[in-house]
């Protein structure tokens, strides 16, 4: 019998590699998809048929209960919620419903299905918990005993959704894990995050399609990776006999700036100050200005290590939005 996955967040930039990933280990994967006229429910049939679909919400317990009867997973991976930092900050209500509610309403929903020992349980927990303030090892980074200081709507629901995640294993021995993930890109991101915005304007520049991108603070760093490399991450944390939490990360950081330096010279562009507007619209009324992880500990215990490294990770992504921009292309 095949292992069956249930996957929130399917339509997201995690739940395509994830769903991939499992799919190529032979899982009968199930992803729940809200809304009545998702428009990436038509990607996703077209690109991905071989999941099986579920209408639900995390804001709907009942949803979630009868996704869990349908599908009677061996393994559910909560990568669902409301993700964008700047977003969260303008619709903060709705960020704690989702993004940490939406965990409880999960967790409770396998609860009273009888599931929470016959299931195995990832939540995307996120390095926006620790706030960039704490940084007091520099050249360490954080790991999993850090301390937690969120800086904006989306890290406080996020770390909600960490500790009871945490007491539900502690509660009722639920095989529960964590894995607290620090950025990870690639040609799927949503273009409102900013590597993706910055490889699709760089590509669009190219094309002469537009002549300048506006941006927010340049100035803060992130600790970014390949999501293909993380989502393995996630499927190991699930394959161990004991539950836990784990940093999942590449162990360097880089500003904006060094991503914008990166991306413009894949086109052969030297000065991209020339192309870069600040616009104070980008700007967050609290940032974290620097984050770098530790992965040591899922590196020795899970065997996982990042493959794809910075410049590969820009250079992927701006090759991705060329082609996709390109008006030659052959589709
Ligand atoms: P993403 O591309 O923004 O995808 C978010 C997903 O959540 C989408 O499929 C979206 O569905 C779904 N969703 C939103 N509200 C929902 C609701 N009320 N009910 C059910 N589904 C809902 O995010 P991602 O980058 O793949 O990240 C996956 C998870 O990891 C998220 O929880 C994110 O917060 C977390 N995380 C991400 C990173 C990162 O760098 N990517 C790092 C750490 C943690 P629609 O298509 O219907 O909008
Ligand atoms: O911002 C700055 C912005 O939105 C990165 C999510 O996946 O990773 C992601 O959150 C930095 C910030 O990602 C623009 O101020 C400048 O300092 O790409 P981002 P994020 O906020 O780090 C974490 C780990 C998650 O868990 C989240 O779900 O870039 N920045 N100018 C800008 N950011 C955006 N989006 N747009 C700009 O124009």
């Amino acid at each position: 019998m095949p292992k069956k996955a249930l996957i929130t967040g399917i339509t997201g930039q995690d739940g395509y590699h994830l769903s991939e990933l499992l799919n190529n280990k032979g899982y009968e994967v199930y992803g729940l998809i809200r809304g009545q006229q998702n428009p990436k429910l038509v990607r996703v049939e077209q690109e991905q048929p071989y999941i099986k679909l579920i209408e639900g919400d995390l804001t709907d317990q009942s949803s979630l209960v009868r996704s869990i009867e349908v599908s009677e997973p061996d393994e559910i991976y909560n990568l669902a919620a409301v993700s964008h930092v700047g977003y969260s900050f303008r619709n903060p209500i709705l960020t704690a419903e989702v993004t940490g509610k939406g965990v409880l309403n999960l967790l409770e929903a396998i609860r009273v299905t009888g599931y929470a020992n016959k299931v195995r349980f990832y939540q995307a927990s996120t390095s926006e918990m620790f706030g960039g303030l704490d940084y007091n090892r520099p050249g360490k980074g954080y790991d999993e005993n850090a301390l937690f200081h969120p800086r904006s709507p989306y890290g406080v629901a996020k770390l909600y959704g960490h500790w009871i995640t945490k007491n539900y294993r502690e509660s009722y021995g639920m095989h529960a894990s964590c894995g607290i993930l620090f950025n990870h890109e690639g040609p799927r991101r949503g273009i409102e995050f900013v590597t993706r915005k910055i490889s699709n304007a760089v590509a669009r520049i190219h094309l002469g399609l537009q002549d300048h991108i506006e941006l927010g603070n340049l100035d803060s760093k992130r600790d970014w990776g390949y999501a293909g490399d993380y989502v393995e991450g996630m499927w190991l944390m699930l394959q161990q006999e004991k539950p836990d939490d784990y940093v999942l990360a590449t162990g360097e950081t880089h500003s904006i700036q060094d991503y914008l330096e990166l991306a413009f010279k894949e086109v052969g562009i030297e000065n991209w100050h020339l192309y870069v507007k600040q616009n104070p619209k980008f700007l967050r009324p609290a940032e974290v200005d620097i984050l770098l992880g530790n992965p040591e500990k899922a590196e020795k215990i899970l065997g996982w290590k990042r493959k794809v490294d910075f410049e590969d990770l820009v250079s992927m992504m701006v090759k991705h939005d060329l082609e996709l921009e390109s008006p030659n292309k052959l589709t």
